[in-house]
């Protein structure tokens, strides 16, 4: 568990004799630590002397529900070297105050309530913000939509993550990094090539599911200064959900175009009658060819936790 929920309130509606639960709200707690350390950036163990949340790229995947209130509290490390703070794109707050760096040592807490459901980008606003982000301080809140699931928003059979971002050859020239220059790799999930064993003989990892399942796709595009056109490779979004949510729905497409700081949730659903592979490719080549290609394996053997519950981000 990367999330810990604390049920403090459950609504019950009665008229006329009858009860009708309503969505309950929940306050989450969430804690993480800023930890400035070295990290693996590809599949044969490359070190990168990285920034993080909770020592990790991208940091811990936070969900929760529609209208639930998330208590945050960050920890800057006294080990570290550089203020960070938090901005999570799903919350309405002031920049100034709750989105404010803190020194290493400090620790800060701050509540928001999620009001739009959605998926989304969080990350570091410290100063230099592209250097805090190219160094790895990101990750992805998912809000679910308090209807749940329907017609429009089919329940899917399995879920993933995929967090794009960029690396650079030198992570201390932050003008360099605000110019683009040196962009040295893409990472999906922190690392390039992290699953695609076709053009990386180190890749172990896929993604997993069974022929005709429905699986949805949560992604951000975390990078610095590049948009993402996101294409499954051998199949079609079934259905995009822009920004995550089910209000904003288009069916299918080739490729979603997502820019710095954009999430979407894609739903694929690949032939039933046979196993089949795609990859998830970002389609812009400079970046397909750095590392932003995922493969998708629909096979009838699918290891049956893939994809499931806290499963969804595979590391
Ligand atoms: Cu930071």
């Amino acid at each position: 568990m990367n999330y810990k929920k604390m049920v403090l309130a459950v609504s019950m509606g009665c008229a006329f004799g009858a009860c009708i639960q309503t969505a309950s709200a929940e306050t989450v707690k969430v804690k993480m630590h800023a930890k400035e350390v070295m990290v693996e950036i590809d599949n044969k163990g490359t070190k990168f002397p990285a920034w993080t949340f909770d020592g990790r790229i991208p940091g811990p995947v936070v969900r929760v529900k529609e209208g639930d209130t998330v208590e945050f509290e960050l920890v800057n490390e006294n080990t570290n070297k550089n203020s960070h703070s938090m901005d999570f794109h799903a919350a309405q707050v002031d920049v100034l105050n709750e989105f404010a760096p803190i020194k290493p040592g400090e620790t800060k807490k701050f509540t928001f309530d999620a009001k739009y459901p959605g998926v989304w980008m969080y990350h570091c606003g410290a100063d230099p913000m592209h250097q805090h982000i190219a160094r790895g301080m990101y990750g992805i809140i998912i809000v679910d939509p308090k209807e749940g699931y329907s017609d429009k928003f089919p329940k899917p059979d399995r879920e993933y993550v995929l967090v794009q971002g960029q690396y650079y050859s030198d992570p201390e020239d932050h003008h360099a990094i605000m110019e683009d220059r040196g962009y040295a790799g893409s990472l999906i999930n922190g690392k390039m090539f992290h699953y695609d064993p076709v053009h990386d003989q180190n890749a172990s990892q896929v993604l997993e599911a069974k022929p005709g399942e429905r699986v949805r796709i949560f992604y951000v595009n975390a990078n610095v200064n590049r948009p993402a056109a996101i294409h499954p490779i051998a199949g079609i979004w079934d259905r995009v959900y822009l920004n995550g949510n089910p209000k904003n729905t288009i069916y299918g497409m080739a490729t979603l175009q997502l820019g710095v700081s954009e999430a979407a949730t894609l739903d694929i659903v690949s032939p039933k009658d046979r196993p089949t592979n795609q990859a998830i490719v970002d389609h812009t080549m400079g970046a397909a060819m750095r590392g932003a290609i995922t493969v998708l394996m629909n096979k009838p053997d699918a290891d049956p936790a893939a994809g499931k519950g806290d499963n969804i981000l595979i590391r």
